[in-house]
Order: structure tokens, then C-alpha cells, then sequence
């Protein structure tokens, strides 16, 4: 079944590429809401999800995502603060920071938060590595340093058809898309 409506709200235009890309044969429309909403400081992707939902009720129905890079060997970092540390030191700053470090693990997590005729939050990680150097120019954010395991390709050598079939958030679209498919079969 094709839905009408779905806004997706978020300042990102890489990020709404990738949604649109993957949701459109589920929807008549997809429109992005860019519009910076309230973020908690909090210790959770999801716990920050939750909270911005609960401003958003007049877009729905509408997803969010808030979403994270976290670092092995730096403990998580940047994790939840990985928006301000791309403003601030970005993409040469963590390979700066990952100098000489010989566990380059990460993993990539993304959790959307779903406002329609229920809320609902799904999740989606991708592991890999953190390369030495950036690599592509396709994506956005961290996507020229992050290696997805059994890939030789970072995801900004990928294209995002590519990248949202082995991605984070490919993984929580799926999540979302079999939710929607369920309540759309009652
Ligand atoms: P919103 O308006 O949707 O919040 P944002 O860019 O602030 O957009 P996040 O807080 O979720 O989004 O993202 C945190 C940072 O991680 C941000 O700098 C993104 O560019 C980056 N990021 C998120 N998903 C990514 C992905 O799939 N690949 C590379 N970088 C990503």
C-alpha cells in the first residue's frame, strides 16, 4: 500500500537524499522539514529522540534521526556530540585524533524517531573502520573516513543507493518500513 505523506525533519540534506531515496515507492510525497528542534543534552541517541518528538507534533506524520560516530579507541567519542565535532574539528580532526592508533574500530548508529497514528523509534548500526585518510566525495559528514566492514569502499565511494542498502540508517528504514508495512496490512 502507498501512504500520502511523510515529512522528514531535519536541517541535513544528506540525510534526507538517503530517506527519500529508500521511502519513495512507499509515498505519494516526501517533503523535508528543515528545521533545527530542540536537542537535549542527554546520554542516548534515543533518549534525545524522544524528547524532540514531543516538540514536533504539528509535522506529523514525520520522522526524525539523530545520529552518531562512535570511536573504539576514543571510548565512543564523538558518539552523541558527533554534530558538534564535525562543526568544530571534523573529518581531519578525528583522523588527527586517531594518529598512530592502531584499533581503528567504529560503528555508525542511527535511531529515527516515527510520530504518526503511534510513536515509534527504530534502530539501525553499521560497524566498520576509521580509515587513515579521507577517501570520496560522495555522502556526507564522516562518510570519507568511515570504512563498512567486508567493504573496500568508504561510504563516500559509494553511491547512496549502495550506502543505504549496508548503512545505519538503511537498517532503521528497514525497521520502519516493516512497521509501516504490518499496520498497513490490518
Ligand atoms: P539533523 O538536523 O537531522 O539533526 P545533523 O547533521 O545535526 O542533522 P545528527 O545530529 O544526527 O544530524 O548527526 C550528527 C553528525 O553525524 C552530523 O555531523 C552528521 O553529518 C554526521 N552523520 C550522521 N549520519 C551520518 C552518515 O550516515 N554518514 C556520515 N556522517 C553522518
Amino acid at each position: 500500500m502507498i501512504r500520502d505523506v511523510l515529512n522528514v525533519v531535519t536541517s541535513n540534506r544528506g540525510k534526507f537524499k538517503e530517506y527519500k531515496e529508500k521511502l519513495e515507492p512507499y509515498f505519494e510525497e516526501i517533503d523535508m522539514i528543515n528545521l533545527e528542534y530542540p536537542e537535549i543534552q542527554a546520554g542516548t541517541l534515543e533518549e534525545v529522540v524522544q524528547y524532540a518528538l514531543e516538540q514536533l507534533k504539528e509535522h506529523s506524520p514525520l520522522i526524525i534521526d539523530d545520529s552518531g560516530l562512535f570511536i573504539e579507541s576514543l571510548n565512543g567519542f564523538p558518539g552523541i556530540y558527533s554534530a558538534y565535532v564535525m562543526d568544530t574539528i571534523g573529518c581531519d580532526g578525528i583522523l588527527s585524533l586517531m594518529e598512530d592508533e592502531k584499533d581503528r574500530s567504529a560503528r555508525f548508529q542511527c535511531v529515527i524517531g516515527y510520530l504518526g497514528e503511534e510513536k515509534r523509534l527504530f534502530k539501525g548500526v553499521s560497524e566498520g573502520t576509521i580509515t587513515g585518510e579521507k577517501r570520496g566525495s560522495k555522502g556526507f559528514g564522516y562518510d570519507p573516513i568511515f570504512l563498512p566492514e567486508n567493504y573496500q569502499r568508504t561510504y563516500a565511494e559509494m553511491k547512496s543507493e549502495e550506502k543505504n542498502r549496508i548503512s545505519h540508517r538503511g537498517a532503521a528504514m528497514e525497521e520502519f518500513l516493516d512497521f509501516i508495512k504490518i499496520k498497513d496490512s490490518y
